[in-house]
């Protein structure tokens, strides 16, 4: 996950390193694989100005986005992360039993690296890498790994892996330990299908050839189960919806006021996606750093895709991006699917 909590934009230009640069803290090592935020802050301001205002759903993640996020795992209506725990609790043994012994575990956007833990200790993983952008997430995950597996080596990698992803180099200092990369929660669908279909496409040739991708997608189902998910009877993801605003105020020395915004969220069937949205309440005038926008009573800012899949389509995306086969496992009412599919 994105965490951009002490982010002005001068603040995370100065964190932001060339690689190589390994750190060793304690019992790990992390690498820093972050291009230059500059542009990507350019891209964040003029998504707001365009037209159709927009902002990547990637900027939810400040410390408040993360604990909002997690409030949000936990509400009745946000079947997706229960759903995908009983998966993976209920057929453990079966998908470990496809799993390579003694692999590298490749913890894609690990957050606290809570979902891999059972997986570690079960198959007796050699290495565990963290994936993620935001380095307090990495320490964090790390931090714990270390704790309760000693004999494992731990490493990270600070990284947008939706821009860029290349751990050829890292995956290949144990060219006898086959990777797995962990990709749970249907963070996947937060992209558009080509972006998607090249993200798979990334992850197999960081595979090849032995690797393997375990990968939780949310399928498609009834509209109002869907957004009621992206609803919440609480208003926590309202609150996440509109954090995102406080967030941009940040980077971007904005001043959005997140109270004159509406939280929306609509479930497109035709594009098999809940598109989510802020609506302005009022007419307004917004300052966005040197500049600003109208935004009328009605406009909206699209501020997040959530695509669904069916288990047909997913593995036919599976196979165009180069994956040789696939199984999954689904829960009983065919809500969500859990992918495993080798390179
Ligand atoms: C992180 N991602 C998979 C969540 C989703 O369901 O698309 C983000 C989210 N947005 C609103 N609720 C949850």
């Amino acid at each position: 996950m994105l965490q951009e909590s002490d982010g002005t934009a001068a603040q995370r230009a100065s964190r932001e390193m060339a690689w190589p640069t390994p750190v060793a803290r304690g019992g790990y090592r992390v690498l820093s694989r972050i291009a230059d935020g500059s542009e990507e802050l350019l891209r964040l301001k003029d998504g707001l100005l365009a037209s159709k205002a927009r902002i990547d759903s990637k900027y939810f993640y400040d410390a408040t986005g993360c604990a909002l996020f997690n409030a949000i795992c936990t509400q009745p209506e946000y079947y997706l992360t229960r759903t995908e725990a009983r998966i993976f609790s209920r057929y453990r043994a079966e998908i470990l039993w496809h799993l390579p012994m003694g692999a590298q575990w490749v913890d894609l956007g690990c957050g606290d690296g809570l979902k891999s833990q059972p997986w570690i200790s079960a198959m007796g993983a050699r290495r565990y890498l963290a994936v993620d952008i935001a380095p307090e997430a990495i320490d964090n995950a790390l931090r714990q790994m270390v704790a309760l597996f000693p004999a494992m080596e731990c490493a990270g990698v600070v990284c947008d892996f939706s821009q860029s992803l290349s751990i050829y180099d890292i995956l290949g200092e144990q060219p006898e330990s086959a990777p797995v990369m962990f990709y749970p929660g249907s963070s996947l669908g937060n992209f558009t299908p080509p972006h998607a279909f090249a993200l798979l496409k990334t992850f197999r040739k960081n595979l090849a050839p032995h690797g393997c991708l375990l990968i939780g997608v949310d399928l498609v189902k009834d509209a109002r189960v869907l957004e009621a998910a992206y609803d919440d009877a609480q208003g926590i993801t309202a609150a996440f919806n509109r954090n995102v605003l406080g967030v941009v105020n940040r980077l971007l020395d904005a001043d959005f006021d997140p109270k004159k915004f509406q939280h929306d969220a609509r479930f497109d069937p035709r594009a098999a996606r809940i598109e989510m949205r802020l609506i302005s309440t009022v007419d307004q005038r917004v300052r966005i750093g040197a500049e600003s926008r109208r935004f009328d009573k009605g406009e909206s800012i699209h501020t997040e895709y959530s695509h669904k899949y069916t288990v047909e389509g997913f593995g036919r995306l599976l196979l165009k991006a180069g994956f040789a086969r696939h199984r999954v496992w689904t829960d009983p009412a065919g809500w969500f699917g859990v992918f495993l599919a080798s390179a």
